[in-house]
């Protein structure tokens, strides 16, 4: 079974409680569970993770060399600033899909080039909460690695 490791950064914990009117009113524990029923549904495992902090998501980047086959990753504000959560990607084998909820290109140019995409395997941004349901459906399709 391919295992996916989706991993969430600061603020997404706030998702669905504030600034409903840029993130939507959907959870994060209503993503977390929607994703769980996709992941069972397409025949792969998820871990899910949430962490306000850069070497929290540094770590566990870390720790999915060996413990995933994939990474779905939000990276929230640290897609703009983080050279470490772009050198952890670099050292991750499998692919590594970004999420965005929002259209990162329509907003200002603080929130608009990632530099966590130059890493990426592939950017969704702009689809809501589905952005993590497309990453996961891409991850099932794609050939495992012997
Ligand atoms: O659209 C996304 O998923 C973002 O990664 C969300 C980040 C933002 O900095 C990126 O440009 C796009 C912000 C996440 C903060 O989430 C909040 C949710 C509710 C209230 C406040 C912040």
């Amino acid at each position: 079974m391919k295992r996916v490791m989706i991993l969430n950064g600061p603020n997404l914990n706030l998702l669905g409680v504030r600034e409903p009117h840029i993130y939507g009113t959907t959870t994060l524990a209503e993503i977390k569970a929607s994703c769980e029923s996709e992941a069972a549904a397409l025949g792969l495992t998820v871990s899910f993770h949430q962490s306000n902090h850069e070497g929290g998501l540094v770590d566990l980047i870390q720790q999915a060399r060996e413990s995933a086959d994939a990474i779905i990753i939000n990276p929230a504000a640290y897609s703009f600033t983080s050279i470490a959560i772009v050198d952890a990607i670099k050292a991750f084998e499998g692919p590594v899909l970004e999420v965005h909820i929002s259209n990162i290109h329509a907003r200002d140019e603080h929130h608009r080039h990632s530099k966590i995409s130059h890493a990426a395997t592939a950017v969704i941004c702009g689809l809501g909460p589905y952005g993590y349901i497309a990453a996961l459906r891409a991850i099932a399709q794609m050939p495992k690695k012997a």
